[in-house]
């Protein structure tokens, strides 16, 4: 019995020895000291020895499992400082490895150019209205005193919903609505995405934008119009800048101007960029027709008003020298980064 009571004891030793997990040592616990464990076993067994022998064994037995006992919770709490030892290297941070680079966005070429033309004219006292890009017909041909049959309400021109609702070709609809809505004095500009259907070239997009303005008032004149739009360009594209209104033709105004501004690169000797005539086309422009007024609920008798249209992504090719309209869809990071 002895014997036995000594190789259980080393037997633990050797196996708690190996252990490394805190199940192992639960196993090993069970098999040596659990109700069927071997020196439970002995115990159990001690019944039908003589009481000297009884004894002896008893507290020999008895010394076996306080040792085993103090092994197995020497061992738990290595194994669990060894867990938590791994735990906290795992989680350790190496704060002297360099950062990731967070890559920070940059504002489209678009947004920038929307931005400085619409600082430009709120300084002039104008406000931003918006509108829907899906309009109705009405807004965006009658309303503009577009004839039933002009050519820009073809299926071919432009994105139809249904017969009476459509993508906005223009963003005059939201001025539209402001003539509707508003008494004079009226004093607003309208930027927004517009939509036309074309093919897409280096100048062309199905997608594009505008802005413009128009001003409802007594008493305004086209000398008005050109203050407005004079002021505009020379904030726009240098106070040298000199401009001049060519006659044009839009239903939606009467009389209607396209204006050019003298080329901005080499000051109209004629270039590259003004094609060598020394001008450049930026806006059209015009006094708002009666009819459009008359629709809009505004006495003709009593007020006048202009209006301008403003193709955004030309303004912004023109300004920084982009020589395809797409590249402004493609949002590559190395187009888009040279705008911050
Ligand atoms: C262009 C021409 C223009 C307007 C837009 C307008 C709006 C109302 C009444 C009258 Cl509600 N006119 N807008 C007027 C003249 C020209 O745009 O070539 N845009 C790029």
């Amino acid at each position: 019995m002895q014997e036995k009571l000594e190789k259980i004891l080393s037997e633990a030793k050797e196996q708690l020895g190996k252990a490394t997990q805190l199940s192992e040592t639960e196993e090993i616990r069970v098999k040596f000291l659990g109700k069927k464990g071997e020196l439970t076993s002995i115990l159990r067994s001690m019944g039908k020895l003589e009481p000297d022998e009884r004894k002896k064994l008893g507290l020999a037995a008895n010394n076996a499992r306080n040792e085993i006992e103090a092994m197995l919770e020497e061992k738990k709490d290595t194994v669990k400082g060894k867990a938590k030892e791994l735990k906290l290297k795992a989680e350790t941070i190496d704060v002297t490895e360099p950062g990731k680079e967070l890559k920070l966005g940059s504002k489209h070429p678009i947004t920038v150019t929307i931005e400085e033309m619409t600082n430009i004219f709120e300084s002039m006292g104008f406000s931003v209205t918006e509108g829907p890009e899906v309009e109705t017909v009405f807004y965006n041909f009658d309303a503009l005193n577009a004839a039933p049959n002009h050519p820009a309400r073809d299926m071919t021109d432009t994105f139809y919903i249904n017969k009476d609702v459509i993508l906005r070709t223009q963003t005059s609809p939201v001025q539209a609505r402001t003539l509707e809505k508003e008494k004079p004095p009226i004093m607003i500009l309208a930027p927004g995405r517009c939509f036309r259907c074309d093919t897409p070239d280096a100048t062309h997009s199905p997608m594009f934008h505008q802005i413009e303005g128009m001003v409802v008032d007594e008493g305004i004149t086209m000398g008005d119009l050109r203050g407005v739009l004079d002021r505009f360009a020379k904030e726009m594209f240098g106070s040298e800048v000199k401009t001049k209104f060519r006659p044009h033709h839009f239903p939606f105004t009467e009389p209607s101007a396209e204006m050019d501004v003298s080329c901005f690169k080499c000051g109209g000797k004629g270039c590259r960029v003004c094609k060598g005539s020394g001008w450049i086309e930026v806006l059209g422009c015009g006094m708002i027709h009666p009819n459009v007024l008359k629709i809009g609920g505004i006495d003709t008798e009593k007020y006048t008003g202009f209006a301008f249209g403003i193709g955004v992504e030309r303004i912004a090719m023109l300004k920084y020298g982009i020589d395809d309209i797409r590249l402004m869809y493609e949002n590559d990071m190395r187009f888009i980064d040279q705008f911050k």
